[in-house]
C-alpha cells in the first residue's frame, strides 16, 4: 500500500483500535458458556474502539467531523472533511466468537470519498484505498472479478433483521430467487467486509438493504477504486451510501444481478 500520510493516520487508528478488538475477542470467547452470554460485554469493547478511533483520528485530523456509529453526527470545525466510521462491523460474529469483523473507516471530502480502510483485526487484512490510487489488500493491489455469467458466480448478501419485515421478506425472496441461478450465495454478516471481499475478487458482488452509512461508505470506495461498480439496489448512482442499500460487483455482472433483483415481486401478506 502506498503510504500517505492520511493513509498513515488511517492505518495506525485501525491497528490500535483491532488491538483491542482482538483483546476483547479473546474474552468474549471465554464468555460463551455464560447464562447471561457476554452481550454487555461486546456493547463495551464497541465503545472501546470508537473511543480509540475517535482519539487517534482526531489527533491525526484536527477539526474533521465524524459520523459514528454509536456516537451519531460529530460537527468538526473543518466542514470540508468527515469520518465515517464503523468501531465493529459484524457484530453479530464478534458476539459468537466468529472471527469475521472488521473495523470501517472512511473519509469524506467535501461530500465525496476520498479514503477508505476494513480492517479485520483478527486475520490481519488490511483493505485500503484512496479516490484515483486503486485498491489494496495489506500490499497487494485489488481487482474485482472478471466473471461475466451468473451462473458462475458467488455472490454475498445481508438479511435485515425481522424488525424490518418488508426488507427482510424480500431478502428472503430475492436470494431463493438466486439460488438456483448462481454457482453460491453467502451471507457471512459483515456488510464492510462483504464490500472488501467484492473489491478482492472473492465474491462477483453484493447487495443488501436497510444498511447505514458506516457500514458501507468505506467498503464501496474499495469496490469503485479496484475497477467496480456500486450503485443503490435499484442500480441508482446518486449517493447511494446513504440511501442503505448497495449493489457492488464488476460492470458486466453488476447489471446482470440488477436486472434479476428488478424482476423479483414480493407478495404484501
Ligand atoms: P453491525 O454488525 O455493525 O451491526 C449484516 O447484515 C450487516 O448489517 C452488518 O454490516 C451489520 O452491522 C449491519 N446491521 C445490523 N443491524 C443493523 C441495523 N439495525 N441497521 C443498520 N445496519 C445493521
Ligand atoms: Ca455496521
Amino acid at each position: 500500500m502506498p503510504a500517505s500520510a492520511l493513509m498513515n493516520i488511517m492505518t495506525r487508528a485501525v491497528r490500535k483500535a483491532g488491538r483491542r478488538l482482538v483483546r476483547d475477542f479473546g474474552e468474549v470467547e471465554q464468555l460463551q458458556i455464560s447464562v447471561k452470554g457476554p452481550g454487555d460485554f461486546v456493547s463495551q469493547a464497541d465503545l472501546a474502539a470508537e473511543e480509540i478511533l475517535f482519539e487517534e483520528l482526531s489527533a491525526g485530523r484536527h477539526g474533521y467531523g465524524f459520523i459514528m456509529e454509536e456516537r451519531g453526527l460529530v460537527e468538526g470545525s473543518d466542514k470540508s472533511h468527515r469520518w465515517i466510521v464503523d468501531p465493529l462491523d459484524g457484530t453479530t460474529n464478534f458476539l459468537h466468537g466468529l472471527p469475521h469483523f472488521a473495523i470501517s473507516v472512511g473519509l469524506e471530502r467535501q461530500g465525496e470519498m476520498v479514503a477508505a480502510i476494513v480492517y479485520n483485526p483478527v486475520t490481519d487484512e488490511l483493505f485500503s484505498a484512496e479516490k484515483g490510487g486503486g485498491a489494496f489488500v495489506n500490499d497487494r493491489r485489488m481487482r474485482v472479478a472478471g466473471r461475466r455469467r451468473i451462473g458462475d458466480c458467488v455472490f454475498a448478501t445481508g438479511i435485515p433483521h425481522a424488525n424490518k419485515p418488508g426488507l427482510h421478506k424480500r431478502a428472503i425472496v430475492e436470494i431463493a430467487t438466486l439460488m438456483p441461478q448462481v454457482a453460491g450465495i453467502r451471507r457471512f454478516g459483515s456488510a464492510a467486509l462483504d464490500l472488501a471481499f467484492v473489491a478482492a475478487g472473492r465474491f462477483d458482488a453484493f447487495w443488501e438493504r436497510g444498511l447505514r452509512p458506516w457500514d458501507i461508505a468505506a467498503g464501496m470506495l474499495l469496490v469503485t477504486e479496484a475497477g467496480g461498480i456500486t450503485t443503490d439496489a435499484l442500480g441508482r448512482r446518486k449517493k447511494e451510501f446513504e440511501t442503505g442499500s448497495v449493489l457492488a460487483g464488476n460492470a458486466d455482472v453488476h447489471d446482470a444481478l440488477r436486472k434479476v433483483l428488478d424482476g423479483v415481486q414480493v407478495s404484501q401478506d
